[in-house]
């Protein structure tokens, strides 16, 4: 049985909702500080329910931007949710940084929402896992509307909840509309319901939002199931979208005048105070007052947030990365000996996993004696445990998505292998649209520390899939920092950094020097070793030309210095060692020495993150220059199977040599 007073809270928080919202609409209209409100009426009862079933601070809610209820419902501050909304400089929800309606509140446990439908249902389940693997019995509640669920995101996050049992409620707000689209030119059957019972351990409740009893049923017993470690449950609720799909849209150029008004007498609100009036909770005097104090609330609420400071302008450019600085520690070897790339990695995992007990590794064929394709993570599993190296779906939006997730909440340090380079291409919007920007459009208020370990490059006849070099796509995304070292030693030290990082790192690791004797196997730093990111090293001292590089084509660059140096041409190899943060200083005081430069990357030439360093020498160090700039990348193709072919697109040695003899008598 609920309670007299739970059910009058309910609808206490739905007017409080819907009044909010209307105030909202007026101060848009009225152009008072506002230009955008998606409102939520309509959507009251479901995200209200959902709250009031959970434990506010102890379970974590993830709702879509049109769930302001769940917010209001959890106990989320109305000045705030205010504040967010006129863009003022709030202590959560973003302080300006996002639209309004994406909700982000550290002590409400509501990790940063983001505009991109669908894609917090991955990072739901991550967090879940999270919470299993610690013991926790929370709850972990995610939202979103049923357009959402013809996103991939949401299938993958099904799956991966039903394979482990996960404690997580998805809350499906079926209002029949995507914007203009209807369910039925969106979902086959027009539900997903039928969908998500395929799944093997997902309970799924379909409810009405104008029936409390029924909804209230689904959700707490959702919660109970979540509670008890029963596992995911799916609760799609039918409701209607009683305002326009936002501030700038017009509902009659695609719905008729007729359909309205039949929706608003599916008015969850209505609904609601018809229920509390037949219960006699309530008579109608006192819901008259019960609104009067909710309409003074709301107004108050909105008057103190008008007084809230805006952030100020330079403040836009805070909390990219969220701060770290460790120094580099002094390289002492174990040994003489040298060992290879993927052994260094290896060791770098294993040391860091033995000393911090957060920190896992997952990745497809990752786990047990495999190891991953190329064995980097064997042995990983025997060692530490089954959910310290674990195997994941063939899915990459999951890997990345569920790292988010398993990041979110402290408890853990996810290093996430994709098995190619090449098919990040799946799971670049958890990337790119999520992960990177987690801290900065929280305003520092979560951070993702997740490394994301790459085999990356060519030479090895992988072909188009198995050979891209994809640092400049990453280069362009703020919030992510990239390494991609050329030896055994940088690659135990930058990875040792990384995982410490609290920001998001991308590592790259080239699959043609993993086992590189003669350049790239190093004698092994020891475990304390750590080197920062943002140092680039002189490999090779010299006074001619300056040959700026990384990854593979170091070991080129090297072998080519070493040529020309019988010649009497000399050359300063400089291996950037981390693409971002980029050590500019080191190329501009090379580039300041030698006067000409050459910078050499295996990734096609055009748009190559060597057009990025062109142009900061062309902005920093033109007076400096003896020479135009010469950039050499691959042939702007894809990479192709055959070793013919191959060399003919990636570059070479000869070609190398070639263009540094041009430039040395230039
Ligand atoms: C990945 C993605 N594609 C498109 C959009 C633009 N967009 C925003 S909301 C929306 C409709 C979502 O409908 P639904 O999931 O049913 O939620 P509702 O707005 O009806 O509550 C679209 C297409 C987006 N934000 N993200
Ligand atoms: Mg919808």
């Amino acid at each position: 049985m609920v309670s007299k007073e739970k059910i009058i809270g309910i609808l206490r928080f739905m007017l409080i909702s819907r009044l909010t919202d209307e105030k909202m609409g007026k101060l848009v209209r009225q152009n008072k500080g506002a230009t955008f409100q998606l409102s939520a009426a309509g959507h009251e009862m479901a995200g209200v329910v959902a709250a009031q079933n959970l434990i506010p601070g102890k379970d974590w809610g993830l709702p879509y931007y049109r769930d302001q209820p769940f917010v209001v419902g959890l106990g989320g501050d109305l000045v705030e949710i205010f504040g967010a909304f006129l863009a003022r400089k709030t202590q959560h929800h973003s302080a300006g940084r996002m639209m309004p309606g994406h909700f982000s509140c550290k002590p409400l446990r509501i990790p940063c929402q983001s505009s991109v439908v669908g894609a917090q249902y991955l990072q739901a389940v991550g967090l879940a896992l999270s919470r299993k693997l610690v013991g926790a019995a929370d709850i972990v509640y995610v939202s979103g509307g049923e357009g959402s669920t013809s996103q991939g995101d949401f299938h993958e996050a099904l799956n991966f909840a039903a394979l482990h049992q996960l404690s997580v409620i998805f809350s499906i707000h079926d209002n029949g509309l995507a914007i203009s689209v209807p369910v039925h030119e969106q979902t086959a059957g027009g539900s997903i319901i039928s969908v998500a019972k395929g799944h093997v351990g997902i309970a799924v409740f379909e409810a009405d939002s104008t029936d409390f009893i029924s909804l209230n049923k689904a959700f707490s017993e959702a919660a109970e199931r979540g509670r008890s470690g029963k596992g995911p449950s799916v609760v799609v609720t039918k409701m209607p979208r009683l305002a326009a799909h936002s501030s700038s849209d017009d509902p009659l150029k695609y719905r008729k005048k007729e359909e309205l008004e039949e929706d608003k007498a599916k008015d969850p609100l209505v609904a609601m105070r018809a229920f509390v009036l037949k219960s006699e909770l309530l008579d109608p005097e006192e819901i008259i007052q019960l609104e009067k104090q909710c309409f003074q609330e709301v107004e108050e609420a909105a008057a103190k947030a008008d007084l809230l400071p805006y952030s100020d302008s330079e403040s836009a450019l805070d909390n990219i990365y969220a701060p770290f600085s460790r120094k580099e520690t002094v390289l002492t070897p174990l040994s003489q000996e040298k060992i290879v790339m993927m052994d260094a990695i290896n060791h770098a995992l294993d040391e860091e996993m033995a000393t911090d007990p957060g920190m896992i590794v997952f990745g497809e064929d990752v786990a047990r004696g495999k190891g991953g394709v190329f064995g980097i993570t064997k042995n990983l599993t025997d060692k530490y445990g089954q959910w310290r190296c674990f195997n994941t779906p063939l899915a990459e939006s999951t890997i990345i998505g569920v790292s988010i997730g398993m990041a979110l909440d402290g408890s853990h340090r996810p290093v996430a292998e994709i098995q190619f380079a090449d098919y990040i291409w799946t799971g670049i919007n958890q990337l790119f649209n999520q992960l990177s920007s987690y801290y900065y459009r929280s305003n520092g208020e979560w951070n993702c520390p997740v490394v994301i370990r790459m085999p990356t490059g060519g030479y090895i006849q992988g072909g188009p899939y198995h050979s891209q070099n994809i640092e400049g796509f990453l280069s362009h995304c703020p919030g992510l920092m990239i390494a991609y070292p050329s030896n055994a030693a940088d690659a135990k030290g930058l990875l040792k950094w990384a995982i410490r990082s609290p920001n998001p790192v991308i590592f790259l690791e080239h699959k043609a020097l993993y086992r590189q004797q003669r350049f790239s196997a190093r004698p092994e730093p020891d475990a304390d070793y750590i080197l920062p990111f943002g140092k680039a090293a002189i490999v090779r001292p010299g006074t001619d030309i300056t040959l700026v590089t990384w990854g593979m084509m170091v070991l080129y660059a090297v072998d080519a210095a070493e040529k020309l140096a019988a010649e009497n041409i000399s050359i300063e190899v400089l291996d950037l060692r981390t693409i971002s943060p980029l050590d500019k200083e080191a190329i501009l005081i090379s580039v300041q020495k030698t006067g000409k430069v050459l910078i050499l990357h295996e990734a096609a030439k055009t748009s190559g993150f060597g057009a990025e360093i062109a142009a900061l020498i062309a902005e920093k160090a033109f007076e400096y220059l003896d020479a135009p700039l010469v950039r050499m990348g691959a042939e702007d193709t894809p990479v192709p199977y055959s070793k013919i072919l191959e060399n003919r697109v990636l570059p070479q040695p000869s070609r190398i040599e070639a263009e540094l003899k041009k430039l040395a008598q230039y």
